[in-house]
């Protein structure tokens, strides 16, 4: 009996020791997204998180969504500091820790998903994730937010001229506020969300994929719906690079491809989606210019290229890299 007892203790103690070991040796990654559940980032975020725990016993991924962490521009800056590991940030805000970074929210780069896919899993997006390593980054992947519209609440918007005056809140990014300069509105960057903003009218206008409409129900505080296509929005998928090169080449290895695993599930959520959100917006009640005059915003963005922030010496090398890529493609 006594023996019995002894054995018993032990066994207790022994995987006592084991859960506890097991737990503390769990090394927990922290991953920042803006946006809330269900959305483009999330989705990502969650195969990731999905992706690498079933894989490996020695990660735990925390997602800190909605908000909690910042804006992106503040998650970006968490994930230099290495006070967060990872993040799935829109391309937009990247341009203002490195410029290069704007060349895929150029305008009208790309027309359709194919393109998309050739450049930036092709050699220009190899290029540019490797150019990250700059700035503190590991690039991992990209997933994506997707193409660009514009929504107001004033009038509709079906040539450039349209938009002039338009109060419009774009992201925190360089390349994006001189955009819609030069298409007329009157552009104030801010984070994430808006959605205060657009219902207090403080600004008339923004610009973003139908996923976003829809989940963050746009549709109450904003009349017309405009599909222009205007920019491709990648999402970046990234990692402190420092952490990321102190990992085992095993795990890093490991984490590398289920975030490109991550990416491309999600990619496609977001593919087979798009036409489910329009019919949703059409019928919550927005008014839809589905063939605007996008000639005219072409028109009005055809310099872009001779402004200042393009004349930057790595935006002049890599633009063209990625206009001969897309071009290859047709
Ligand atoms: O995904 O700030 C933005 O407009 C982004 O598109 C936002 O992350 C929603």
């Amino acid at each position: 009996m006594k023996r019995l007892i002894m054995a018993g203790i032990l066994v207790f103690f022994c995987s006592l020791f084991m859960t506890t070991t097991n737990v503390i040796s769990k090394q927990i990654i922290k991953l920042g997204v803006v946006t809330k559940p269900g959305s483009a980032q999330n989705v990502c975020a969650e195969k990731f998180k999905e992706l690498l725990e079933s894989r490996s016993p020695k990660y735990e991924v925390k997602i800190y969504h909605s908000a909690s962490l910042g804006t992106e521009t503040e998650i970006l800056q968490q994930i230099q500091l290495n006070t967060v590991q990872m993040g799935i940030i829109t391309s937009g805000p990247f341009d203002v820790f490195l410029p290069e970074a704007r060349v895929i929210d150029y305008p009208f780069l790309f027309s359709n998903y194919n393109q998309v896919d050739a450049v930036l899993d092709g050699k220009p997006g190899k290029i540019l994730l490797k150019r990250l390593e700059r700035v503190g980054f590991k690039g991992l992947a990209f997933s994506e937010n997707g193409f660009r519209h514009l929504t107001n609440n004033k009038h509709p918007v079906h040539s450039a001229k349209d938009v002039k005056g338009l109060k419009i809140r774009v992201m925190e990014s360089v390349l994006h506020k001189e955009l819609w300069r030069l298409l007329g509105a009157n552009p104030t960057p801010m984070g994430w969300p808006i959605y205060t903003e657009l219902q207090q009218g403080t600004i008339d206008a923004q610009e973003n994929p139908l996923w976003v409409i829809w989940t963050y129900k746009l549709y109450e505080v904003q009349k017309y719906l405009t599909l222009t296509h205007h920019v491709y929005s990648a999402h970046i998928d990234v990692a402190n690079l420092k952490w990321f090169n102190g990992l085992p080449k095993e795990d890093q290895k490991l984490i590398q491809q289920c975030m490109l695993e991550a990416a491309h599930f999600q990619r496609n959520w977001n593919r087979n989606n798009e036409a489910n959100f329009l019919k949703k917006l059409k019928e919550a009640g927005m008014i839809v210019d589905e063939n605007p005059d996008l000639d005219s915003f072409r028109q009005k963005v055809k310099d872009i290229q001779k402004l200042d922030i393009f004349q930057v010496k790595e935006v002049k090398e890599l633009l063209p890299v990625f206009l001969k890529a897309v071009k290859q493609t047709q």
